[in-house]
């Protein structure tokens, strides 16, 4: 720890929320805001790529007033899974116990942090889940919640995973497991970038727990999914999930295993913050 042991949230360490941002200036002071009160003792990690609109500079801003914010300026817009790598390295280089990941647009309510964090004290890895008894979305279109939930269940079944929502982006680590998932070999560039670590933990036996959350729609900007995004995404789930069928008929290690102890694909148990 670099700060003489300042960096604490309980026994797991402190706590880095890592916020990607593109185009987000309208919702970078909210959000910042609200991650600050809702768990003042963690830190933030804005990991912007040059966004057009300000919202580095507006980040800058932010951290030069508080000794909790910090930013790392990327050069380019290169997808969410490309920043979260990085933001992942730095975390784990400055000594932080935990890792958040958090949209910046309101999408996942800071003030549901609390429970994540306090669920992750009996697992790896907590998934704020959309798709479990207790969590919800508001203000998403029906198309949008039918990919989202499509996308899950395509994933569930190509992967053989337990959990409900795979596509989720609000998660909370032990740096432990991030540093036992092998992110040197994560391509993912986009949103499947959320699949590709929810199979890995899997795969690793690592004990994953989905908490429910509600998901709020953004109310300022604009999305950026896009349709490369979802063909990325599909295209590599489908990938994934024919190797894995294909290793496990040539009898070799099919994706489930290996890893902690050979204990693999353990699942998801309840959440704990109901
Ligand atoms: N750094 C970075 N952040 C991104 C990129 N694409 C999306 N984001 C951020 O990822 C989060 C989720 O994106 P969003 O557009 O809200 O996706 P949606 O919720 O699926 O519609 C937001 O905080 C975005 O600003 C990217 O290429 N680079
Ligand atoms: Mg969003």
């Amino acid at each position: 720890m670099s700060d003489g042991g300042q960096r604490t949230y309980g026994p797991l360490g402190t706590a880095l929320v890592i916020i990607p941002t593109y185009n987000e200036a309208e919702n970078i002071g909210l959000i910042v805001g609200r991650v600050r009160a809702a768990v003042p003792e963690a830190h933030i990690l804005v990991a912007d790529d040059n966004s057009p609109d300000g919202t580095g500079k507006l980040a800058d801003e932010l951290a030069a007033g508080d000794d909790h914010v910090h930013v790392l300026h990327r050069k380019g817009k290169e997808g969410l899974g490309a920043a979260y790598l990085a933001g992942f390295v730095w975390a784990l280089e400055q000594g932080y116990g935990v890792i958040v990941e958090m949209d910046a647009d309101g999408s996942h309510q800071p003030e549901e942090l609390p429970r994540l964090l306090t669920a992750l004290a009996g697992a790896d890895l907590v998934l704020g889940s959309r798709w479990v008894p207790g969590g919800r979305v508001v203000n998403w279109p029906k198309s949008r919640e039918f990919i989202s939930r499509g996308g899950s269940t395509y994933s569930r079944l190509m992967l053989n995973l337990p959990m409900r929502d795979v596509t989720g982006g609000y998660r909370a680590f032990r740096r432990e497991t991030l540093e036992g998932l092998g992110l040197d070999e994560v391509a993912s560039a986009g949103y499947c970038f959320q699949v590709d670590l929810a199979r890995r933990a899997v795969q690793k036996g690592f004990r994953v727990v989905e908490v429910p959350i509600t998901f709020v729609e953004r109310e300022f900007g604009d999305s950026k999914m896009s349709k490369d995004i979802l063909v990325e995404a599909l295209w590599r789930v489908t990938q994934w999930g024919i190797k894995a069928q294909a290793s496990k008929l040539l009898g070799k290690d099919g994706g489930q295993g290996g890893g902690k102890g050979g204990e693999g694909g353990r699942g998801t148990e309840p959440g704990s913050g109901a």
